[in-house]
């Protein structure tokens, strides 16, 4: 870890991700983000108790949470649970935010739209928080949020709190920690969490999963204005957002609504009972930023009248112990001994033609049965 707490009292309240294992779930021997903490600033080096973990969410100190968070992002065994306990405690005071998942490719203004609606969110008298949901920072260093010039009022605003992604490889494990530092920000009393992912691969899919309302960020390009874009990230939209509607852009940009308008008709809306909408702002000038709010606002009222948006939630939870259970699961799997023995000759097998797929997955799971019951 190269950060240190100072960085969430200075100027910038960017806090650090943690480094750790690739999963997150409990690893052994990771490096552990909260014990270097202690050791940085604990120096009788005591860990801290759950009771302490959760008077520091409650009492709304920064860097106090900005703990808790970090407990959470930890890959070590002993704070894995501590951290379940954590949570448990901090369950009933949940669910009270309108969780927003922002997804657009790289360029199409992202953080400067987060800066802009966070400040506006911020203006209005709301707590914000904001996330990012980026599997690939631990290649890339964290690619997303990264950019801390584009967010600078909303990372030194005392009711704004950014949080960059979790690093450590898979979708799964940055989903978890995302989803559980989400239900940390909701218990200390933030009324919107922000989540930021960029369009690769299942992340879009993942964010969706977790939040109430998805936007999608666009900007107007040249000709057909649903080129380049996939049509399955549109149908997750609530809304899709024609960002840079400003100077030379003004006219394209209203013109891309009014074709995005007219496509929206045509696709399976993402949310029951809400018709997806297209907008245009600027990020940087800040028009049109009180309309998506005022859009959101419509959607919560419309759909917690419905019922949709707490049907919503409910298979969202629902999904969410499926979801871990998988990932357990692929986890045991693959980490098996006698998996690992016998997984490169079978698929040596494979690819020679040696031996049909379905074969080679029977024998992997009947050794992996085999281990299992061994046990
Ligand atoms: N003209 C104009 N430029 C913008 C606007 N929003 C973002 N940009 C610019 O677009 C570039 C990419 O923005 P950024 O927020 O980093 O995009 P991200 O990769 O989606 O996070 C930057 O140079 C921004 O200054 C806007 O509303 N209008
Ligand atoms: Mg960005």
């Amino acid at each position: 870890m190269d950060s240190h707490e100072s960085t969430f009292q200075s100027a910038l309240h960017v806090m650090p991700g943690v480094k750790g294992g690739h999963d997150g779930l409990p690893g052994q021997g990771s490096q552990d983000a909260a014990s270097a903490e202690n050791h940085q600033h604990d120096h009788h080096r005591r860990e801290m108790t759950t009771q302490e973990y959760l008077e520091g969410i409650e009492s709304g100190d920064r860097t106090r949470l900005a703990k808790a968070i970090t407990l959470i992002e930890s890959n070590s065994a002993s704070h894995f649970e501590k951290a379940q306990e954590v949570l448990k405690h901090i369950l009933p005071h949940t669910g009270g935010s309108i969780r927003i998942g922002i997804t657009g490719v790289p360029g199409a203004g992202k953080s400067t739209f987060i800066e802009s609606f966070g400040t506006y969110l911020t203006g209005a008298g709301k707590k914000v928080a904001v996330m990012a949901v980026d599997p690939s920072s631990s290649v890339t260093g964290g690619s997303i949020l990264g950019d801390k010039t584009r967010m600078e009022k909303l990372a030194t605003d005392p009711n704004a709190f950014i949080r960059p992604s979790p690093s450590g490889g898979t979708l799964g494990g940055v989903a978890r920690k995302t989803r559980e530092a989400l239900l940390v920000f909701e218990s200390a009393g933030y009324d919107v969490v922000l989540v930021e992912t960029v369009g690769v691969g299942q992340s879009e899919t993942t964010v969706r999963s977790m939040v109430d309302f998805f936007l999608l960020v666009l900007v107007p390009g040249a000709g057909d204005e649903l080129q380049g874009i996939k049509k399955g990230v549109v149908e997750l939209a609530d809304a899709i957002l024609i960002n840079k509607a400003d100077g030379a852009n003004l006219i394209p940009a209203q013109s891309a609504r009014v074709e995005y308008e007219r496509a929206l008709h045509y696709l399976q809306p993402a949310t029951e009972g809400w018709q997806t909408i297209a907008l245009t702002a600027s990020a940087m000038t800040g028009d049109g930023i009180p309309e998506v709010w005022q859009t959101i606002q419509n959607f919560v009222q419309s759909t917690q009248l419905s019922g949709a948006f707490q049907k919503r939630r409910r298979a969202q939870e629902r999904d969410w112990v499926r979801a871990l259970i998988e990932g357990q699961l692929k986890e045991e799997f693959y980490e098996n001994p006698k998996v690992q023995a016998l997984l490169p000759k079978l698929d040596d097998a494979v690819m020679s033609g040696e031996m049909p797929a379905t074969a080679a997955a029977q024998q992997l799971l009947e050794a992996f049965r085999s281990a299992q019951a061994a046990k």
